[in-house]
C-alpha cells in the first residue's frame, strides 16, 4: 500500500540514504524539490543581472576578469539545478516559461539595484556568504542529483564570496570617499541579504515536511543567525558599521541580537514590487527572445542528424 511505501521511503531517508530519480517517492516530495530547486536555478539566472550591470564599468582588468568568471559562474549553476529538476520530471522549457510569465518565483535578493561598484563587493560578501550558509547544508540533502550539484556550486561560491570580501577590503582600506563607498553598500544589502533566508520559522510553511524529508537540515532562522555570528566580525574587521542600532553581542546565548526585520518589505518584494522586479524580468524576457535563433538552430541541426542517420 501508499501508506507503506512511504513508511519505507522515509526509513531510507532516516538512514540517510540518497533518493536517486528512478526510486519511489512521494509525490509531495517530488513537488517540493522541483519547486525548490527551480527556485534556485531561477535565482542563479536572474542573479547575472545585477552583476552583468557592472561587467564593462569594473575598475581594473583584474576585476573585470574576477567578475566575468563568476557571472559566468552563476550560468553554469542555473544550468546545472535546471537539469537537477528535470530529473524530478518537469521539462526545462516548462520551467523557463514559468519564471518568464512571473508565475516561479526567485530569490528577494536580487530585485535590489547596483548602484555604486561597492555594490559588487557587497553582493560577494554578503549575498554569496548568505548563499553559501543555505546551501552547505543542501551538500547533504536527501534528493542524490541536488546534493551532488550543491558540492560543486558551493566550492564555486566560496571563490565568489573572497572575490567580494577582498574588493571590500580594499575600499575600506581605501581613499575616504571608497570607504564611504563601502559603508554605504553595507547599509543597502544588509538587510535584504538576512531577508534571503525566508520568512521567520513561525510563517515558513515549507519547513516542517522539509525538515522531516532532511530536504533541509536547519531552519530559515538557524541558519540567519548562523550568517549573523560569522558576518559581525567580518564587518568590524573592514572598519565598517552593521546599519542596525540595536545590534548587540548576547553574552549568555553566544550569539549577535538583531533589530526588528521589515517583513512586509520582505513580503512586498516576493509579491514582484521590489525596486527592480520588473526590469529584471523585462531583461529575462528580451534576453530569451534574443536567443531564440540558437535554440531553433539547434533543433535544426539534431533533425538533420537524425534524418542522415535514418537515411
Ligand atoms: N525570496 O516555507 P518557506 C544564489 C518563499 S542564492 C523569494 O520558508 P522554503 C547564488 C518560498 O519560496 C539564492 N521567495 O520556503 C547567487 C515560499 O514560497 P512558495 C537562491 C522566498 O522553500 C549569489 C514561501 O516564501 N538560493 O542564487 C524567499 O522551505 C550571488 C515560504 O517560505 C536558493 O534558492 C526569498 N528569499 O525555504 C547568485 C537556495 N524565501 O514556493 C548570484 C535553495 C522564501 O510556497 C549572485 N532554497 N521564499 O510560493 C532554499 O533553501 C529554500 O527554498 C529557502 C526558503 C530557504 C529559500
Amino acid at each position: 500500500t501508499d501508506d507503506e511505501r512511504e513508511a519505507r521511503f522515509q526509513q531510507r531517508v532516516d538512514d540517510e540514504e540518497r533518493i536517486e530519480p528512478n526510486d519511489w517517492m512521494p509525490e509531495g516530495y517530488r513537488k517540493t524539490l522541483v519547486r525548490q530547486i527551480a527556485q534556485h536555478a531561477h535565482s542563479e539566472i536572474v542573479g547575472m543581472l545585477p552583476e552583468g550591470n557592472w561587467i564593462t564599468r569594473a575598475p581594473s582588468l583584474r576585476r573585470k576578469a574576477a567578475l566575468l568568471a563568476k557571472v559566468q559562474d552563476e550560468g553554469g549553476h542555473g544550468l546545472y539545478l535546471y537539469a537537477a529538476a528535470e530529473t524530478l520530471g518537469k521539462s526545462r522549457e516548462e520551467m523557463v516559461d514559468e519564471l518568464l510569465s512571473g508565475k516561479a518565483k526567485y530569490s528577494s535578493i536580487f530585485n535590489y539595484p547596483t548602484l555604486t561598484w561597492a555594490d559588487i563587493g557587497a553582493i560577494g560578501w554578503l549575498v554569496d556568504g548568505a548563499a553559501i550558509m543555505n546551501q552547505i547544508p543542501l551538500c547533504r540533502c536527501s534528493y542524490g542529483p541536488y546534493s551532488r550539484a550543491m558540492i560543486r556550486v558551493c566550492k564555486e561560491e566560496s571563490f565568489h564570496q573572497r572575490q567580494g570580501y577582498e574588493l571590500m577590503l580594499s575600499l575600506a582600506n581605501g581613499t575616504p570617499e571608497q570607504k564611504e563607498m563601502a559603508q554605504d553598500a553595507l547599509n543597502r544589502w544588509w538587510w535584504p541579504s538576512l531577508m534571503m533566508f525566508g520568512p521567520p520559522d513561525g510563517d515558513s510553511v515549507h519547513s516542517g515536511k522539509s525538515m522531516a524529508w532532511k530536504i533541509k537540515r536547519f531552519s530559515n532562522d538557524d541558519l540567519r543567525q548562523k550568517f549573523i555570528d560569522a558576518t559581525v566580525p567580518q564587518a568590524h574587521y573592514l572598519g565598517l558599521e552593521i546599519p542596525d542600532p540595536d545590534l548587540k553581542f548576547n553574552e549568555e546565548t553566544g550569539h549577535w541580537d538583531i533589530g526588528e526585520i521589515d517583513w512586509t518589505e520582505f513580503q512586498n518584494v516576493v509579491a514582484g514590487n521590489g525596486p527592480c522586479n520588473r526590469q529584471r524580468i523585462k531583461q529575462r524576457r528580451a534576453a530569451h527572445e534574443n536567443g531564440a535563433w540558437v535554440r531553433e538552430a539547434a533543433v535544426a541541426f539534431a533533425e538533420k542528424r537524425r534524418a542522415r542517420k535514418a537515411a
